[in-house]
């Protein structure tokens, strides 16, 4: 009896958790289920440990895919998306992504497998000086040093890309601490404080201070950062807006003022009197608030989570920033809105002139068809999606490429769940994303919309959608051109220099059938319902392909009052 209870105890004592063991047990404690990834030598330890938990390892088919994804998950959840990826040259692959998550504030956590710590210096296997390599397109990037404190590391890691303005976290994990074995007493478990850091909240006086210089303002307007383009960010602006009459809209595309998605963003913010920037860095989408874009007397008003961006902002404006605090943009926005309660809202004409600014489009948009034989026009695509958008209030939209997305961006309604590649201006992201999109969203549609040459950055993860049955509906613009740059060499070179940015007008939708999914080709401007609904009712992942004039994205202007 007490050799059996001796032999128990001596059991208990040496039981032991592999570091990888730590890393996905943290990991499941944080609630986490998906993990997108793509194997390698360095963290097969860690797909090994993930049997005995609930996680489940999406594999794609290149590491930057798996960072688009997990970017996607950020952004619909507000949990930061898991990119799990091999070191060296997995690590490599997946860091191009990260600058898209960074400048677009969306949080997620990459963890890279490492070289073990014992050949570090030696010309290890794979060896890369991987933390200062994401260091510049993450909010922190480091390496794990110690096996039992993997947990804490990866609270952290999670802490940081949610706290304050959300962004891309990056840590490696050296092989041998995957693999090393820690007694389970030994081991330093994260507590429910290290996953979140509390939020800096806006002081009443502060917001009281805000909407008196709103309230003195004739034309003011509140523009928010990226990391508000979600649900939950959209919903705080309406209510910001219904609370104080100031108009809200969200700045988050690398075209800034002829963001198609803003109207005649241009004409509305050149006559603006006050700027709000409610989480928004000062930076080149907002033509760093000079003339003439922006009026030489607009002052502005800046509630930041960020004191450098804060501080970057007071030497681009000087005495032209009238108030600036460092608060999360959602206590903020609460506390505006609060505050906004004691006082008279006033300004309802403004409100509605500048919304109308953002709404109306060109007249002559009701009429424009292609003029091309068996191609059509982007506007054509995109009335008849705009339906299928409309039609379920969970609908996920991404967005993504040159000239025919701005279309897109034009023409189709944000919905609460629509995202673009974003601030960093990097195309190729939306076929991985709307991987990301369908795990968080099982039931409504997925519409990734993209030009034929961003198309081809990660068609390949449509064999991962079939494989993990993750449909989405992608309707690619084929142009047979890099438009965008095309568009640029005309403008700035002459038309007679256009060189290079010819593609062939190729099959993506047969692409997509051979690798298992649905593929329409669409010739005519009647044939997209059918292919639309065929692709939806189809439940595989979908390609329409759809044969389109190269034309150059549109320019929102307002018709003379
Ligand atoms: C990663 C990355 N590479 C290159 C660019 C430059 N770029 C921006 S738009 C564009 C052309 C996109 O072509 P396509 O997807 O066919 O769209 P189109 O403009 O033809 O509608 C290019 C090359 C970029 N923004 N990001
Ligand atoms: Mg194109």
């Amino acid at each position: 009896m007490t050799q059996t209870l001796r032999a128990a105890e001596t059991l208990h004592a040496t039981e032991t958790l592999r570091g990888a063991d730590i890393v996905v047990r943290t990991l499941e404690r944080a609630g986490h289920t998906t993990i997108m990834t793509l194997s390698g030598n360095h963290i097969m330890s860690i797909f090994d440990a993930a049997i005995e938990t609930t996680l489940d390892l999406v594999h794609t088919r290149h590491e930057a895919a798996a960072v688009h994804a997990a970017d996607a998950f950020g952004r619909l959840t507000g949990r930061p998306g898991i990119a799990l990826v091999t070191g060296g040259p997995g690590h490599a692959n997946a860091i191009a992504a990260l600058m898209t998550a960074l400048a677009q504030e969306s949080p997620l956590v990459l963890l890279s497998g490492h070289t073990e710590t014992t050949q570090l210096g030696r010309g290890g296997f794979q060896e890369l000086r991987q933390a200062e390599m994401a260091a510049p397109v993450a909010k922190a990037s480091w390496m794990a040093t110690d096996a039992a404190r993997l947990g804490l590391e990866v609270a952290k890691a999670i802490r940081i890309a949610t706290s304050g303005r959300p962004g891309p976290v990056h840590l490696s994990l050296p092989s041998d601490l995957l693999d090393a074995r820690v007694a389970t007493g030994a081991v330093a478990w994260p507590d429910e404080a290290d996953f979140a850091a509390p939020p800096v909240g806006l002081a009443d006086a502060a917001a009281d201070a805000v909407l008196a210089l709103v309230a003195g303002a004739a034309r003011p307007l509140l523009i928010a950062g990226p990391h508000l383009a979600n649900r939950p960010g959209r919903s705080l602006l309406a209510r910001i807006e219904a609370a104080t009459n100031l108009p809200t809209c969200i700045m988050e595309s690398p075209r800034g003022f002829a963001d198609a998605t803003l109207g005649a963003f241009a004409e509305l913010v050149a006559r603006c009197d006050l700027i709000v920037l409610l989480g928004k860095a000062l930076d080149f989408t907002l033509k760093f608030a000079a003339a003439p874009g922006i009026d030489p007397a607009c002052r502005f008003v800046m509630l930041d989570p960020d004191g450098a961006i804060l501080d970057r902002a007071g030497r681009e404006v000087g005495p032209r920033l009238a108030f600036g605090c460092v608060a999360d943009t959602h206590p903020a926005g609460e506390a505006l809105i609060s505050r906004a309660a004691a006082r008279q809202p006033s300004n309802t004409a403004w409100l509605q002139e500048a919304r109308s600014h953002f709404t109306d489009r060109p007249a002559t948009w009701k009429t424009l068809a292609s003029r091309t034989p068996d191609k059509l026009h982007a506007i054509e695509v995109f009335r008849a999606l705009k339906p299928y958008v409309e039609q379920h209030p969970d609908t996920v939209l991404i967005c993504d490429g040159g000239e025919f997305a701005q279309w897109a961006q034009g023409v189709l309604p944000v919905v609460p769940r629509r995202m673009i590649n974003g601030v960093a201006g990097s195309i190729g992201s939306s076929l991985p994303m709307a991987l990301g999109a369908r795990v968080v969203e099982r039931a409504a549609p997925v519409f990734a919309v993209l030009g034929d040459g961003t198309f081809g950055f990660h068609m390949a993860e449509f064999e991962t959608a079939v494989r993990r049955n993750l449909p989405f509906v992608a309707v690619v613009g084929t142009d047979a051109r890099w438009n965008a740059e095309y568009n640029l060499q005309v403008r700035d070179y002459g038309a007679n220099r256009a060189v290079g940015c010819e593609l062939t007008a190729a099959r993506y939708d047969l692409v997509v059938t051979a690798l298992g999914g649905h593929g329409e080709l669409v010739r005519r401007a009647d044939e997209m319902p059918g292919a639309i609904e065929r692709a939806l009712a189809s439940g595989k992942a979908a390609c329409i392909n759809v044969m389109i004039e190269s034309i150059p994205a549109p320019i929102v202007r307002r018709a003379p009052q």
